[in-house]
């Protein structure tokens, strides 16, 4: 079992507090490891850390190609250790195998994509008129206080380190609490690095503590914040007291549109990978299913006999499809849920229930859920579950359909199914959601753009997007 240490201006640190947090495996109750709680004073000094390396310029006034090499070595330790990672992901997470092997793997080429972005020419320069010359120049913004959640704990805090150090700032990270394994993996291998000490941190502890203190510091320049929709407002609120700049990814409750026209093979298949990877703990997950009437029936036998053969298990089982829950409050959580959609009176077509046979009683597994006959009124279909359920309703035109996708305070993904591909760049165009697709499900890279409209967030991951996010923009007038 593993003592954690918060990792502050280069060195391993115990917290003044001598309460720990213990960690453990969703998919066996086993102990791994015991965290560190954070103090508010901790996470001040570890914010005046950051704040202090900062402006001693040894990381924000080196060049770029100086930092685009740093980011290289720490791909490079991210893809020797790749192994560890992902086995420490799957422990933590509860994710399968091959889940985690490929949020690793994302996390070495976003490394990698920021380093190359930062050895391409920036910035713009123009005559405004006969004797002044315009400079446009992008600089770091100082301090970035960066806080994930657990369904993507190594990848999401990647996605905000990577591109907020290219840009030449301090960060202090927060893990959320119950998974924290791979980001002290992360910050072991960064320190293996040329990177300055002091330029990255890391600080484990409650959100409500640590993440709070980040929220309202002075000394914070941008928070960048995955997680919930509730608390992502509760952040901006807090954010305003230094108008320090906010970048919020949040929920998402997004329809994955299928016409009659449609392949149904294809769209069967994308629509129960859209649900089930991750165990439904994805922001993005395609939880809203709206069939066209005419193939309603016929998608909907064919959705549940599929969905009936996922292997659910451990993530060390190699053929285990769907992991564990991540945690019991959050199972509880999913099962209230699952409860409350029976009560609404929509029709249990497959699942509900917690799975506690087959050597996996100690974890924290759900059957995969499906519920039919839903309307757009049932908390089922206007709640993030952020679990294994999803809701399908049937929807009669292509006019329903979009009024019936667009019926919800989300706008972070969507789809749409069809062959007919005029039809389908003509819906997906109308879907207000950030990361959209035709014929597919969850399919992406690290140059698009990662974000949401309405209240699934503010600003965009990855991409060149990501590194503008961290960046201030000047204009310089020179006289001439
Ligand atoms: P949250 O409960 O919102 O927690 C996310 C992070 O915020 C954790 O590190 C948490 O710390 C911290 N936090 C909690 N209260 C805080 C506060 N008052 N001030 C500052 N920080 C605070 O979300 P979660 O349950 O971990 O994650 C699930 C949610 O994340 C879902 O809604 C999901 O859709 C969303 N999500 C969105 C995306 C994108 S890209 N849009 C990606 C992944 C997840 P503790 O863990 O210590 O409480």
């Amino acid at each position: 079992m593993k003592e954690l240490k918060h990792y502050i201006n280069g060195q391993w640190i115990e917290s003044s507090d001598p309460k720990k947090l213990t960690i453990i495996n969703p998919a066996t109750q086993e102990v791994i490891a015991r965290a560190p709680k954070a103090t508010k004073v901790e996470t001040e000094e570890a914010i005046k850390i950051a704040k202090r390396t900062f402006e001693s310029g040894v990381w924000s006034d080196r060049s770029p190609q100086e930092r685009a090499a740093v980011l290289l070595q720490i791909a490079d330790k991210l893809q020797e250790n790749i192994d560890e990672l992902t086995e420490l992901e799957v422990q933590n997470n509860g994710k399968t195998r091959r889940e985690a092997q490929s949020d690793a793997e994302e996390a070495v080429g976003t490394f990698i994509y920021y380093a190359g972005l930062l050895n391409m020419p920036n910035g713009q320069a123009y005559e405004a008129s006969s004797d002044m010359q315009t400079l446009i120049v992008k600089e770091p913004m100082g301090v970035a206080g960066l806080i994930v959640p657990w369904n993507f704990p190594l990848l999401m805090s990647v996605w905000k380190i990577a591109p907020a150090l290219a840009a030449g700032n301090s960060i202090l990270l927060k893990p959320a609490e119950i998974t924290p394994m791979t980001a002290v993996k992360l910050f072991e291998l960064m320190n293996e690095t040329d990177l300055p000490k002091g330029a990255a941190n890391l600080i484990m502890g409650a959100g409500s503590v640590v993440g709070q203190t980040i929220a309202e510091s002075n000394d914070v320049d941008i928070v960048s914040f995955t997680g919930s929709t509730g608390v992502g407002r509760q952040i901006m609120q807090t954010a305003a007291g230094n108008m320090k700049k906010v970048s919020l990814e949040l929920g998402g409750k997004s329809p994955n549109i299928i016409f009659d026209d449609t392949d149904l093979e294809t769209a069967v298949d994308y629509s129960l990978f859209g649900i089930f990877m991750g165990s439904g703990q994805v922001c993005s997950s395609g939880s809203r299913i709206l069939v066209q009437e005419g193939i309603y029936d016929e998608f909907v036998k064919k959705y549940v006999e599929k969905a009936k053969g996922i292997r659910v298990g451990p993530g060390n089982d190699k053929n285990a499809q769907m992991g564990a829950i991540v945690s019991e409050q959050h199972l509880e959580s999913i099962l209230d849920y699952i409860r409350i959609g029976k009560e609404e009176g929509a029709t249990l077509a497959l699942g509900g229930n917690r799975i506690e046979k087959n050597g996996l009683e100690k974890g924290f597994f759900i059957e995969p859920t499906i519920f039919t006959n839903v309307t757009s009124d049932m908390r089922i279909v206007r709640e993030e579950i952020f679990g294994p359920v999803v809701a399908i309703q049937k929807f009669k035109d292509e006019e329903e359909a979009i009024k019936i996708a667009n019926d919800t305070d989300f706008g972070l993904a969507g789809a749409v199914f069809s062959t007919d591909q005029n039809k389908a760049l003509r819906v997906i165009k109308k879907v207000r959601a950030g990361i959209t697709w035709v014929n597919a499900y969850h399919l992406t890279n690290i140059q698009a753009p990662w974000g949401g409209y309405k209240q699934s967030g503010i600003g965009r991951s990855l991409g060149t997007y990501g590194l503008d996010e961290y960046q201030e923009t000047k204009q310089i007038n020179i006289n001439l």
